[in-house]
């Protein structure tokens, strides 16, 4: 099966207020520049919610190939939920994709597997395809081994999902989480295998062989193609290195 690879770039919080849309703009001239292939990679970013109608604009009025998406989602559909974003509100906005469970919201907003796994069904529900994050702390890893931890949430997040209403996975150790310190590519590759292996399980060989898993910590354009060079590793999702336009696009244009 062949996987299209995925580059995506998580800007958490960091960008003042309607910056997206400029990086959105920068982006897309440099991959034109570049003459990217989307066929080669596809490309998505994660802005801010206060910024998810002006890169709607943006990408509507340019057609551009870039997709978007939201940080998080609500649980809930609608109602008395002070300050949470739903699933019908992104859809709204064009977004294709939203993160679920990324673990600054697992340790900062004490999400649980549980929250995760009906944020992940309030995504299908509003045809978001979610990107759900799993990875172990450093902690973890010295007790249970590399890849019992993300098994063990990945098998939470999708108790009950239907993977045929699009899923992506990303691993994201949280010791390598904008620590500088990557994961080695063999290590990467231990857990994607694991959790395809879970995913033929959970959802079924077809759905499993064409779900894109992604690695996530300390991805740079120095050590994407060691990466992408993994058989079951099938993109990245960026923090810090996205918030740097040319070092992005050159993640996006990685040559194995
Ligand atoms: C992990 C990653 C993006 P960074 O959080 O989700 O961030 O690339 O800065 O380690």
């Amino acid at each position: 099966v062949k996987r299209t690879p995925f580059i995506a770039g998580n800007w958490k919080m960091n960008l003042d207020h309607l910056q997206s849309i400029a990086f959105v703009q920068k982006l897309a001239w440099a991959l034109a520049d570049a003459k990217h292939d989307f066929a080669d990679a596809e490309v998505a970013v994660f802005p801010p919610f206060t910024d998810l109608r002006s890169v709607q604009t943006l990408v509507a009025a340019d057609s551009l190939p870039i997709g978007y998406g939201a940080q998080d989602v609500s649980a809930h559909d609608s109602g008395a939920y002070t300050g949470e974003i739903s699933g019908a509100f992104l859809k709204q906005l064009d977004c294709r994709y939203v993160i679920i469970g990324h673990s600054e919201r697992r340790t900062l907003h004490a999400e649980s597997d549980a929250e995760v796994n009906a944020k992940v069904k309030a995504a299908h529900r509003h045809g978001l395809v979610p990107v759900v994050c799993v990875g172990e702390t450093a902690e973890d890893l010295e007790a249970h081994g590399p890849s019992a931890v993300p098994v063990a949430q990945l098998r939470a997040a999708l108790d009950g999902v239907d993977g045929s209403k699009g899923l992506v996975v990303a691993y994201e150790p949280v010791w390598a989480i904008g620590s500088g310190q990557a994961a080695t590519p063999a290590q990467a590759e231990q857990v994607a295998a694991a959790l395809r292996a879970l995913l033929v399980d959970l959802v079924g060989e077809e759905v499993a062989q064409s779900t894109r898993v992604l690695y996530g910590g300390s991805v740079k354009a120095a050590n994407i193609a060691s990466f992408l060079r993994e058989p079951n590793v099938d993109g990245a999702l960026v923090g810090g290195a996205s918030l740097d336009i040319p070092e992005f696009a050159s993640i996006v244009r990685f040559k194995k």
